[in-house]
Order: structure tokens, then sequence, then C-alpha cells
């Protein structure tokens, strides 16, 4: 999704091929020789092939800088990395541990597992709200900071996470959640 956000950002034609992921069409001999991960998403192109979707978005942007989507000047550009990091290594783990849970039925889930993410990302929001309290978007403009973080706020409301007591959060998130580029790819995002 945030590969696809990046896409659409900046009106770029592509194909979108679906893996099989519960049947782990991601882990055939085909698909990890172009990303040893066995992970989507890859994207391929003509003369190149990337995959990790930081790393995806960040190739967008150098080929297709209009519109940009990352700060050119290079204190900016490490802010933007940082976010980005941030996201990926703090945020996602206890949104995803939250997604995990609320998939199984009522009966078979773990409230202290719901309780520690919850409480972990009660840990994590402050930093947002701190950065966003007089700024609308992390660096600067609207850009991969931002997107790296929609497809998981968006989570964050579905599994129920309380923003209210981060209200430039919360704003940002109906920002992010509200652009055209986030209406497009989000359709077929699972519950
Ligand atoms: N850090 C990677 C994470 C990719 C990732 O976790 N992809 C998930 C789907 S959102 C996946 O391929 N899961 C299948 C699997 O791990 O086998 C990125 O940002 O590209």
């Amino acid at each position: 999704m945030r590969t696809r956000i990046v896409l659409k950002e900046k009106n770029l034609p592509f194909d979108r091929i679906l893996l099989d992921l519960p049947n782990k069409e991601q882990k055939q001999d085909w698909y990890l020789a172009l990303n040893p991960y066995g992970k989507v998403p890859v994207l391929v192109e003509e003369g190149a092939w990337v995959y990790e979707s930081a790393i995806c978005n960040e190739y967008l942007e150098e080929k297709y800088p209009t519109p940009p989507l990352a700060p050119t000047e290079a204190g900016a550009k490490a802010q933007m990395r940082l976010w980005i990091e941030f996201c990926n290594s703090q945020f996602v783990p206890p949104v995803i541990g939250l997604v995990y849970e609320n998939r199984k039925p009522a009966a078979e889930r773990s409230q202290e597992k719901i309780d520690h993410s919850k409480a972990r990302l009660n840990e994590l929001l402050p930093r947002l709200e701190a950065q966003l309290q007089s700024q609308d978007y992390l660096v600067g403009d609207y850009g991969l900071a931002d997107l790296t973080f929609t497809p998981f706020l968006a989570l964050c409301e579905r599994v129920g996470v309380d923003l209210s007591s981060f209200p430039h959060t919360a704003q940002w998130a109906a920002r992010l959640k509200n652009r055209d580029s986030y209406e497009e790819v989000k359709i077929g995002f699972p519950a």
C-alpha cells in the first residue's frame, strides 16, 4: 500500500500483480529470486527491481521527482528517514500485534497482549504528537515519512486505538486518510 500510494501521488501507471500470501506464493523460488525476504512488495521496472517499501519509495522519488515527496536538504532528508525507521521498527509491531489479536475469535483473544500493544503505542504516540504540535506533516510538506504511517494509522482506527489524547496526531491521521491516493489504494484493504 505504501508504494502504491507513492505511485498514485506521482500519477505513475503500473500493473499490480497480487500474490496469494496465505498460500505462501511469496516463499516460492521464483519470488525469492526477486525478494530474498519473501515479502511484498517488489517493484519491477525495466532495468530495475527493488524490494522493501521504503527503498521502493525512495527509488521512485529519485527516478520520478515530480511532484516531490521528499526534502532535498540533507538534514531534512535524514529526519525523513528517521521517521520511516521509527515507523517500521517501533510503531508497526504493536499495531500488527493488535491486528493479529483482533482477527482471532473473541474468546481466543489475549487481553494481556492487547493491553501490552496499546500501552506500547501510548508510549510512542507522544513523539508523533510533539512533532505535529506545530506542523501539519512530519518533515515539511506531505511526503514519504507521512505516507509510511498511513496504512498503520488506518489499522489503529480499526482495532480501536484511541487517539483522543493525541489531537494533532488524530488530525494528521485524518488528513493522510483523506488523500485521493489513499482513497484509491485502500480498496480491498482487509479488515
Ligand atoms: N519491511 C517490509 C515489510 C513487508 C511485509 O511485511 N509485507 C507483508 C505484507 S504487508 C508480507 O509480505 N507478508 C507475508 C510474509 O511475511 O510471508 C516492507 O516495508 O516492504
